[in-house]
């Protein structure tokens, strides 16, 4: 593979005679080539930008350096023209694969407010092109990135690790962040290995690094897990602000046969106001499920110590008994971060539909523990 890059910085890409993308440059699988930009200028200042059109702050890139430095380097169909901006697609693991196939890659860095615009439509006519994007957040230039880009992509390429297994075991690859890792020595500063891994069992150890890697993704990156879902197909999504309102219909409309059955209007989720939803929204990790557009269920959890405290589990009162609320218990459960060793909830005293459903699901009454007025807690420990 061939590696071009365009930037007024070469000097940024000293890093890539060290290390792993060295050693690949120096066993000929892999060419750098770094340009200054501003070898294809003609003025005396050797200018790069100029103001944009129609206005506004920064400077944009102009085209010709680019123009004629495509040409200079004889960028065809064989390339593919990288682009790095906080504009573009986000780069991943699927897409450093996806470059990986190339013969060519020509990273353009651009730096100020962007580039003319004509410049990525006319490199589209003569090569593929990719506009990429480390993140949402923004860096002065994409320099860092098209090293960042680099690095994960040189190293897929054939011939490139020893070790072909590390590749497939590694974060990403199966979709999942990877499990915590350990070395020797069995005790560190008051910290253990976990007995597990150095019991020999493989089958025990491959389960348990499955299960962290799913309790870390989980925790970190519930984006990167298929969304839990209703019979239906409806997915239980992360509340947003947005969601408030309706929030406060239903528990509303939800609370009122807690209300009837407990024979107490004290019950806060009745007297809440917007305000108050908004506030408890920043509090706790909060999860709805829409049907038809209509917010229909709710819960939401949050860490006390060691426990997951879970609560308004909200169900619309036309849907109520088809198992929507099961399956909310369901997830709040599995969306428990890495600390909860257990889990925590409260129901009104009388309301004995909700106590059968918690035994069900593994919960057990605990009149040992304070609960509000008219309420009893119930607790679950976490496998
Ligand atoms: Cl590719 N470029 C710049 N300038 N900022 C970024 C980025 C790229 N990716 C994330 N932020």
């Amino acid at each position: 593979m061939r590696l071009d890059y365009l930037t007024i910085f070469p000097d940024y890409f000293a890093p890539l005679e060290l290390s792993l993308p060295g050693k690949a440059a120096a066993g000929g699988l892999v060419e750098f080539h770094v340009h200054d930009l501003r070898k294809w200028t003609h003025d005396r200042h050797r200018t790069v930008d100029d103001t944009p059109y129609g206005g506004g702050a920064g400077m944009v890139m102009k085209p010709e350096p680019f123009g004629e430095a495509f040409d200079a380097l004889g960028i065809g169909a064989d390339a593919t023209v990288v682009f790095t901006t906080p504009s573009g697609e986000p780069f991943d693991q699927r897409l450093a694969a996806e470059l990986s196939t190339r013969s060519r890659l020509v990273f353009a860095c651009g730096r100020y407010e962007g580039i003319d615009q004509r410049v990525i439509e006319h490199a589209r006519e003569r090569a593929e092109v990719r506009e990429i994007s480390l993140g949402d957040y923004v860096l002065n230039g994409g320099e860092v990135a098209a090293l960042a880009v680099t690095e994960a992509v040189v190293r897929l390429l054939p011939g490139f690790m020893g070790n072909a297994e590390s590749l497939v075991e590694e974060s990403h690859a199966d979709g999942l962040l990877e499990y915590p890792v350990y070395t020797k020595p069995p005790s560190w500063r008051g910290h253990d290995v976990p007995d597990v891994l150095r019991s020999g069992d493989h089958a025990r150890v491959a389960a348990w690094r499955h299960d962290h890697a799913v309790r870390r993704t989980v925790e970190r990156r519930p984006d990167l897990l298929a969304p839990s879902v209703l019979d239906d197909g409806s997915p239980i999504v992360r509340a947003v602000p947005a969601d408030a309102g309706e929030l406060l219909t239903l528990q509303r409309a939800c609370w009122v046969a807690e209300a009837l059955e407990n024979d107490s209007l004290d019950i806060p989720a009745l007297h809440e106001t917007l305000d108050d939803v908004r506030a408890w929204m920043t509090e706790w990790d909060t999860w709805v499920v829409r049907r038809a557009d209509r917010l229909v269920g709710a819960v939401r959890g949050r860490l006390e110590g060691n426990a997951w405290d879970i609560g308004r589990i909200m169900v619309a009162p036309d849907l109520q008994g088809q198992g929507l609320g099961r399956v909310l218990l369901e997830h709040i459960q599995a969306v428990a971060p890495e600390q909860a060793t257990s889990y925590l909830l409260f129901t009104g005293a009388a309301s004995v539909r909700n106590h059968r459903m918690y035994k069900k699901a593994g919960f057990r009454m605990r009149p040992d523990l304070p609960a509000p007025a008219g309420a009893v807690m119930l607790t679950k420990g976490r496998r």
